[in-house]
């Protein structure tokens, strides 16, 4: 009857940060353009491989003037990849244990960050050049409340311009700001990205750099398409700014979750130098974050421990909108009472001093096996923030929560939702 929720709700209010008062309202009335980066890692990022750059343009980003780069930024999906990256960045909640929550719970009431920004007077797009249904995007952007989805049907596919899982990401990025300069501003339009997905294939007129040379083919393939995507960034920069979007807008990007499983720890291992251990794997989770403001002079790297989680609050607050009635569980990024404790779907976590993985605690910077007791009191914590997420989608309570006020439904009476 909702009043789970009653103790959801406590647990939120007493863990929430307050928008950062540098940052809150930085981008007021611009546009938002998000960038789904697929299964880009953070350690190609300012590295080489075989005296090779791999991403010099995101790697001048991380040194921009007006972007703010997250080193220490982690994915938190589980089994629904990118549509869980899609779930946590719109909802600031955890996805499923057991299934992707976009297949099971898309007819479920969620308060999205696109239904806020539809709210404020903003479009909201997603653009993904994918069959409409695929991941059942199609029913669940409907409850998230996206105005728009520009599937496959909205692109231009000419000869040459598909490879691996579909459109190529350069074309895809021309095509998107196209779309772009005809919607309505201000305008929420969200890129999902395709080349740089398993099993990493390019054409050859596509390959900017040589492969690497390990047992895994997979890894080897691997920085050829990141160092694609890194070129398809760049020309979404410059097609911004050739139509006139570019000033008035922020650009977000992140990696939607890693690209190289556990079964390449050999190549892995050969590629960093060291071992794979339950902790380097779980640093192995960290997805680059860009944040972009045009004009604004903000860039510096910021190394705060932070996750996907984390996103809703932090873009809503840079854009001017108040989250403290909102039911998230992740904080503004930039504030300074954000908690450094990154949940993973599986129990394993971050916080500014541990790494917990393998039921190990480590020192987070030197990677050293530490004492138990440093990890200890997460572990619950961890857990518990987890179940009340799970709880809030597997018994669809946000139907028993009043957005505007923050208030809970008395007595379980249901609230009028239009559907
Ligand atoms: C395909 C894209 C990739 O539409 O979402 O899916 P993934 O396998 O990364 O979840
Ligand atoms: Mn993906």
């Amino acid at each position: 009857d909702g009043s789970e929720l009653v103790e959801v709700n406590n647990y939120i209010r007493s863990n929430q940060a307050d928008a950062s008062e540098e940052m809150f309202g930085v981008a007021k009335g611009k546009n938002l353009i998000v960038v789904s980066l697929e299964s880009l890692q953070t350690f190609p990022i300012n590295n080489k491989m075989n005296g090779q750059t791999i991403t010099p343009f995101m790697n001048e980003l991380t040194r921009d003037e007006d972007t703010v780069y997250f080193p220490n930024f982690y994915h938190q999906t589980g089994l629904g990849k990118t549509s869980d990256s899609e779930f946590l960045f719109e909802n600031s909640l955890y996805p499923l244990s057991g299934s992707a929550v976009f297949f099971t719970h898309s007819g479920n009431t969620f308060h999205s960050l696109a239904e806020k920004l539809g709210d404020n007077g903003y479009h909201t797009a997603v653009q993904h050049p994918n069959t409409k249904s695929f991941w059942n995007r199609d029913m669940m952007y409907e409850s998230l409340k996206i105005d728009e989805f520009l599937d496959i049907n909205s692109f231009e596919i000419g000869e040459g311009d598909a490879v691996n899982w579909g459109m190529k990401d350069i074309p895809f990025m021309e095509q998107s700001v196209s779309n772009m300069a005809e919607m309505p501003q201000p305008f929420y339009s969200r890129l999902i990205t395709l080349t740089n997905h398993h099993p990493f294939f390019l054409d050859e007129e596509d390959k900017f750099i040589g492969e690497y040379d390990s047992v895994s083919g997979t890894v080897n393939r691997y920085f050829q398409t990141v160092r694609y995507m890194d070129e398809s960034v760049e020309v979404l920069f410059e097609e911004l700014k050739a139509k006139g979007l570019y000033e008035n807008s922020i650009i977000v990007m992140y990696g939607d979750h890693y690209g190289i499983s556990e079964n390449h720890n050999e190549a892995m291992a050969q590629y960093l130098e060291k071992e794979i251990s339950p902790y380097e794997t779980a640093q192995l989770q960290r997805v680059p974050l860009f944040v972009h403001i045009p004009g604004s002079g903000k860039g510096h790297v910021n190394e705060e421990v932070g996750g996907q989680i984390d996103l809703r609050p932090t873009v809503l607050h840079m854009l001017g909108l108040e989250t403290a009635k909102d039911m998230q569980f992740g904080g503004d990024l930039f504030s300074e009472e954000h908690e450094e404790f990154v949940v993973f779907r599986d129990g394993r976590f971050i916080t500014e001093n541990n790494v917990y993985a393998g039921n190990l605690c480590y020192d987070r910077e030197t990677g050293e096996e530490t004492d138990a007791a440093e990890c200890e009191p997460y572990i619950d914590q961890a857990l518990m923030e987890l179940d009340y997420s799970e709880s809030i989608i597997t018994g669809d309570l946000l139907r028993f929560y009043n957005k505007e006020d923050g208030q809970l439904q008395p007595n379980g009476e249901i609230m009028e939702i239009e559907k």
